[in-house]
């Protein structure tokens, strides 16, 4: 087995498969990294662009991101000490929303360009958003909403950063289905992604610079 093939395990999903080759690969005393960066993620970023080019459906990603986590979680505590992280990014569906879909999507993206996530899940306050940037030091906090109500919450999040002091201590997006560019500007967001891939890119060039 070597990266490509496990590489093309995480596309279709195999999730047992991924798991098992990753046992083999660790067993081998291949470097978690290598397995991570060169097996793993391309697998997860291959199904990624497909779907953005309107190859593959929302379900094949999903599938996808499964047989990932399973690689990822094998991983995990190998990797926990290792700085390999490009960066720490907070993310939630805002508070009064329970849509997740497209915010658990947002995340594997994220993770799959190397960063990482930290997911705080569904119907969080702008508390919630501010004590995990501070705990966590983030640079970056992604909200995402699935209705007209719950998207004007974005607004409420970026004034609390504001009267904490730390709005310039965070890039902060906004996204989800009613989301326009437009509204994420007027409501203070920095930067604006219309989907899950165009976002992990838009902060992975960020980050590097490009
Ligand atoms: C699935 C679903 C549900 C599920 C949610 C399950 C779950 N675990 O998420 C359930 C059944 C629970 C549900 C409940 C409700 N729903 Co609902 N739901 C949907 C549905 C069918 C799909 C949403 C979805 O997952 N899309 C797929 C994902 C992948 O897309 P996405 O979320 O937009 O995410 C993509 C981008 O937007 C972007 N993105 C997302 N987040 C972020 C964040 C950032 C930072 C960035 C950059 C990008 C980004 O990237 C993602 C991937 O590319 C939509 C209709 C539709 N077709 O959109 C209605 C819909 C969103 N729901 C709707 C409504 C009204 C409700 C309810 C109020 C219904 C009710 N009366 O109870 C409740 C609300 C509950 C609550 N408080 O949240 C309405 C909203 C109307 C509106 N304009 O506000 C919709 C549009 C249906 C409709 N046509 O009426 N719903």
């Amino acid at each position: 087995m070597n990266f490509k093939e496990l590489a093309s395990l995480v596309e279709f999903g195999k999730a047992k498969e991924v798991e098992e080759s990753v046992k083999n690969m660790l067993e081998d005393g291949l470097n978690p990294h290598d397995i991570l960066n060169e097996g793993l993620l391309p697998g997860m970023n291959e199904v990624g662009q497909k779907w953005k080019n309107g190859k593959v459906f929302i379900p094949e990603v999903l599938i996808a991101a499964r047989a990932l986590n399973t690689g990822m979680k094998l991983l995990q505590e190998r990797l926990a000490n290792a700085n390999t992280s490009l960066g720490k990014i907070v993310l939630g569906t805002v508070k009064g929303d329970m849509h997740d879909i497209g915010k658990n999507l947002v995340g594997m993206m994220l993770k799959s360009k190397g960063f990482n996530v930290i997911d705080l899940g569904t119907n969080v306050d702008s508390k919630g958003f501010i004590e995990a940037a501070k705990k966590h030091d983030a640079k970056f906090v992604c909200m995402s909403a699935l209705l007209t109500t719950t998207m004007l919450y974005f607004k409420t999040v970026i004034e609390d950063f504001e009267k904490e002091g730390l709005r310039d201590k965070v890039i902060i997006l906004g996204g989800g289905a009613p989301v326009t560019e437009e509204f994420s500007k007027s409501v203070g967001c920095d930067y604006y992604a219309n989907d899950a891939v165009s976002c992990a890119e838009l902060i992975y060039n960020l980050v590097k610079g490009a």
